[in-house]
């Protein structure tokens, strides 16, 4: 049976939004270049490929983007789906935004991608520690959780998660990385695939993925807190094949 990998890349292969390290991009490059690879984010191609080296994207198989609403080979890109969000919809995440008890707004708060709004009360224009201290109060206020669930309220014909640690990601219901399981198998049918992720939780933008295989037990998926847990678990897996 046809081994398939695929990785999250922030929290699993990199710091959130930071680039791979160089011990861990050397062990990883060489993985991706003996074994067949599948990325899986919700970020856009142009931010991963300021994470990851072009060695190691052109090397994977594909790059599954904006919670695989676009698939890349290389430069590629091979298909893409867009939506059109409602008016009001954008107008209660830009209330969201406006009336957050947070002090800090640092630009960019609603950016649109394929098929997905990605929203954050900081900005995506937080600079590292900007997005740290955010992060940090938000663990204890919870307002991403708060505004989903009232989201989904209003609009339960969307999905919402809140995968990284600054912003939620808004999709169609039904438009959420699910969709890799069948897009890995029409390449490789009969394949397995393992899939790492750092947030298969309750919320977490690993979650739809990681449940759609574990609905078929030759599919597994890792839960990872960071990308050494990542390089831990596959070290473990080299030793186990060599064995
Ligand atoms: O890949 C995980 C998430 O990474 C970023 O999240 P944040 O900026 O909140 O840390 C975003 O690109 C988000 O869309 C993505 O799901």
């Amino acid at each position: 049976m046809k081994k398939i990998f695929a990785f999250d890349v922030d929290g699993t292969l990199t710091m959130p939004r930071q680039r791979i390290t160089p011990e861990f991009e050397k062990f990883f490059a060489d993985f991706v270049n003996s074994n067949t690879v599948y990325l899986v984010t919700g970020s856009d191609y142009p931010k991963i490929s300021e994470q990851l080296p072009t060695g190691i994207i052109t090397f994977c198989e594909g790059v599954f983007t904006c919670s695989g609403a676009e698939l890349w080979k290389g430069n590629d890109r091979i298909y893409q789906k867009s939506h059109t969000f409602p008016k009001r919809l954008v107008e209660a995440s830009e209330h969201f935004i406006d009336t957050s008890p947070y002090p800090l707004r640092c630009g960019t708060h609603i950016e649109p991608r394929p098929g997905m709004l990605n929203i954050s009360v900081v900005g995506r224009d937080a600079t590292l520690a900007q997005r740290k201290a955010y992060h940090a109060w938000e663990q204890v206020a919870q307002e991403r959780l708060t505004f989903v669930s009232s989201l989904l309220k209003e609009f339960p014909e969307y999905e919402a998660s809140t995968g990284g640690e600054i912003s939620i990601d808004i999709v169609p219901k039904g438009w959420t990385n699910a969709v890799v399981r069948t897009e890995i198998e029409k390449q490789y049918p009969g394949c397995s695939i393992t899939f790492y992720g750092d947030k298969m939780g309750p919320n977490g933008n690993d979650k739809p993925l990681a449940d759609e295989l574990a609905r078929f037990p030759q599919h597994s998926a890792i839960s990872v807190e960071t990308f050494l847990d990542t390089w831990k678990s596959l070290l473990s897996l080299q030793e186990v094949l060599a064995a």
